[in-house]
């Protein structure tokens, strides 16, 4: 069988979800987002990341940091709430999990785990037991990702949407090939992994390719070196896990999210495509989403 080539990713494909709030909404009815992170020194991943959701308009986002690095967070996102996750005593995550997690879980609609996560002992088994725990639709980017390549048959764990995020480096990693016979077979790799895992894949680069478990490809033409800057995939992990918390299926959820994570890129750009910071990226999430309203 030929492969199914890939859709240009258009508003077509998800724009029916995008619909002004109504006058009588209230924030549950958006969606609560978790953000698992922000290990020490890498906190603003998880800042952006969760800001980036709430710019989506998720209704509520917790940050969940080490224990350590609470009160720095706090300090510098007034809108999300925060959660302590069991730390090694220096501010990195360790194997543990809240002790109430079963219970807080329930009040969540969607996870993105691994901006600023960092690596720790206990790993493998935390990702484990996040995999098999967490009943809602997962986004698993950056470190949780680094994780994942040690052991992809993890993802046997889940029964709910699963969407990853690698960059060509972390697909890398993931698939155990080198940059270039990623970059060079683009559209094979991301459909192998989706279909063998059936997970969604969203290989980010110039031109992002979705690729879903039943096969298809989407291939997105928004974005702009603006994004060449660090920030801007923990701002992309914010933004789908903002929709999927949000209940738009992951078959509109994730062109959605790439193709206004790429147009908030390009409209960030006031000066020049050097001068852009993530923060810029973040606050241009409402002048994209706007005209498709
Ligand atoms: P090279 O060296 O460029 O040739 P890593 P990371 C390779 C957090 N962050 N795009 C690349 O090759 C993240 O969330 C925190 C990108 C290199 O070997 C993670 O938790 C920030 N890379 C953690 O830092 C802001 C490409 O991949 C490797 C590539 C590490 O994430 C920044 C880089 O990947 C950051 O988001 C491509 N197109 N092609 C904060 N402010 O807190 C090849 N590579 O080592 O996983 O590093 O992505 O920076
Ligand atoms: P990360 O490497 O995880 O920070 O992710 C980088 C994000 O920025 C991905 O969504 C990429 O698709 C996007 N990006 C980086 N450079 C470019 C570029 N030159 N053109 C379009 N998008 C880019
Ligand atoms: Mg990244």
């Amino acid at each position: 069988l030929s492969p199914p080539s890939s859709r240009i990713n258009e508003p077509s494909l998800w724009q029916a979800y995008l619909k002004p709030r109504s006058r009588w909404s209230h924030k549950g009815d958006f969606g609560h987002l978790l953000v698992v992170g922000g290990s020490r020194g890498m906190l603003g991943a998880a800042v952006m990341a969760g800001t980036a959701a709430l710019r989506t308009g998720a209704g509520l986002a917790t940050v969940a940091v080490p224990e350590g690095q609470e009160q720095a967070l706090a300090a510098q996102v007034t809108e999300a709430l925060v959660w302590g996750w069991p730390d090694d005593g220096q501010g990195h995550f360790s194997a543990g999990f809240p002790q109430d997690w079963e219970k807080r879980v329930r009040r969540l609609k969607a996870v993105a785990a691994g901006p600023g996560l960092g690596r720790f002992d206990g790993e493998e088994e935390w990702l484990r037991r996040l995999l098999q725990q967490a009943p809602v639709p997962l986004v698993l980017d950056a470190d949780a990702l680094n994780i994942l390549s040690k052991d992809p048959s993890l993802l046997r764990e889940r029964r709910q949407p699963t969407v990853l995020t690698p960059h060509p480096g972390e697909m890398a990693r993931l698939s155990g090939q080198g940059v270039k016979e990623v970059e060079s077979s683009r559209r094979r790799i991301a459909r192998e992994w989706a279909q063998a895992w059936g997970v969604t894949v969203v290989l980010k680069g110039t031109y992002t390719l979705i690729a879903f478990p039943d096969g298809t490809q989407v291939l997105n033409t928004t974005g702009g070196p603006a994004l060449a800057k660090a920030g801007s995939g923990d701002i992309l992990t914010g933004i789908l896990g903002a929709l999927l918390a949000r209940g738009i299926p992951e078959k509109a959820a994730v062109p959605m999210g790439v193709y206004l994570h790429g147009l908030a890129g390009q409209q960030a750009v006031t000066s020049t495509e050097h001068s852009v910071l993530a923060r810029d990226v973040i606050a241009a999430i409402g002048p994209a989403i706007r005209p498709f309203l």
